[in-house]
């Protein structure tokens, strides 16, 4: 049965815009009629499918209002779309201000309309304790029809947090398989002047202060002094003043690889031979996944759902946050250790091709939209 779909997220940054675009992408390959509803066209809808609708969100500002009123034209703009289209299910990424809109969006339309909502963290984690908002994100996670949380650890903390009267469950995140794979980029080497002998490691993220990459480059300045090494820094965000002032006062100019917000991240992945997620909050950490499926173990911190991606001691090492000495020495271990090495990232590409392959996870949100409706 073909169902129509609306999906609504943040379409230009992180991981849930991600994971929301993969989704739709993935159902419309199976037949599903998507409509995409956002600010601007979903940044990883790259080519063309048939079966793909994209709806723009337009925001006027009069000078009667102080802020534009982006989540009311938001409302409108599914209101129209699911009236129009006859939409089916709207599944909407963040509480906070998605589910909201979208609850009132069913009460305009002039069609019945499922409403699934999924958590991605920060909703929870920051505005969920925010005392002008806890009650608004309860009201958009009781008035959805399904909740989902993109880890275990996300659901039990919005019950602690929140306590709403709904049931959470948890569908893991995916990533595509088609592009996230090893491959031969190893002129990217030499293009970068990184030696033979010398081990890559990896750090993308959005250099927000939660994901404290100074604990990635203090670590990094540990290991280097007992393995020859190079560390990449990919992505861009409001720590990187603060970065490039630690990297230049521990002398390390030369050997961290400032590399800017970059596409085609499986390329970077496949010269790398360990992953750094040393966040103090993270729901999940999309990055580990796209690492594991290139067959790049990873070292992550004891927190939030970061500790469901890696499995300690099977695809990679669990430290707790800011314990550097930890971390470094784990890394060393695995850095010189190839049949450990080996044996953590075999074991990462089956867990990619297992617990979170894209296809189980699409089928568990198919089942979750047919089930609403009875299908
Ligand atoms: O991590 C961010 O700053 C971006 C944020 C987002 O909105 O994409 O990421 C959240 O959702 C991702 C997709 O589910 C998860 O992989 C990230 O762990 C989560 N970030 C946090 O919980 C801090």
């Amino acid at each position: 049965m073909k169902l129509k779909i609306g999906i609504t997220c943040y379409p230009t940054v992180g991981g849930s815009g991600v994971v929301a675009t993969e989704l739709g992408k993935l159902l419309a390959e199976k037949g599903h009629e998507i409509h995409f509803i956002s600010s601007s066209l979903p940044f990883r809808l790259n080519r063309m499918y048939h079966n793909i609708y994209y709806h723009q969100v337009e925001v006027n500002s009069y000078s009667v209002f102080q802020y534009p009123p982006y989540d009311l034209a938001l409302a409108s703009k599914m209101a129209e779309v699911i009236t129009r289209e006859k939409l089916d299910v709207l599944h909407v990424h963040y509480a906070i201000p998605h589910a909201v809109c979208a609850i009132l969006a069913k009460q305009m339309a002039c069609h019945d309309v499922k409403i699934v909502t999924t958590l991605h963290g920060t909703d929870i984690t920051v505005l969920g304790n925010d005392s002008s908002l806890a009650e608004l994100i309860k009201f958009g996670i009781e008035k959805s029809d399904v909740v989902t949380a993109v880890s275990d650890s996300l659901s039990q903390q919005t019950k602690e947090l929140l306590a709403p009267d709904k049931e959470i469950s948890t569908v893991y995140n995916f990533i595509d398989e088609r592009v996230y794979h090893k491959t031969d980029s190893s002129n990217l080497r030499h293009e970068y002047e990184i030696k033979d002998y010398e081990k890559v490691i990896i750090h993308v993220s959005n250099f927000r202060a939660v994901k404290r990459v100074k604990d990635v480059i203090q670590a990094f300045a540990q290991i280097r002094k007992q393995i020859p090494s190079k560390l990449m820094l990919v992505g861009d965000g409001p720590e990187m003043s603060e970065i490039t002032k630690l990297i230049k006062s521990l002398g390390l100019e030369r050997d961290v690889l400032l590399l800017g917000k970059q596409d085609n991240l499986n390329e970077l992945y496949s010269i790398s031979d360990l992953n750094l997620l040393l966040s103090e909050k993270e729901s999940f950490g999309l990055v580990l996944l796209e690492g594991m499926a290139c067959g790049v173990p990873a070292i992550g911190t004891n927190v939030g759902g970061i500790p469901e991606v890696i499995i300690d001691g099977e695809t990679g090492f669990i430290c707790k946050v800011g314990d550097i000495e930890a971390i470094a020495e784990k890394a060393v271990l695995l850095l010189k250790d190839d049949q450990l090495h080996n044996q953590f990232s075999t074991a990462g590409i089956m867990a990619v091709e297992t617990k979170f392959h894209s296809n189980t996870i699409t089928k568990q949100y198919e089942g979750i939209y047919k089930k609403l409706l009875n299908r």
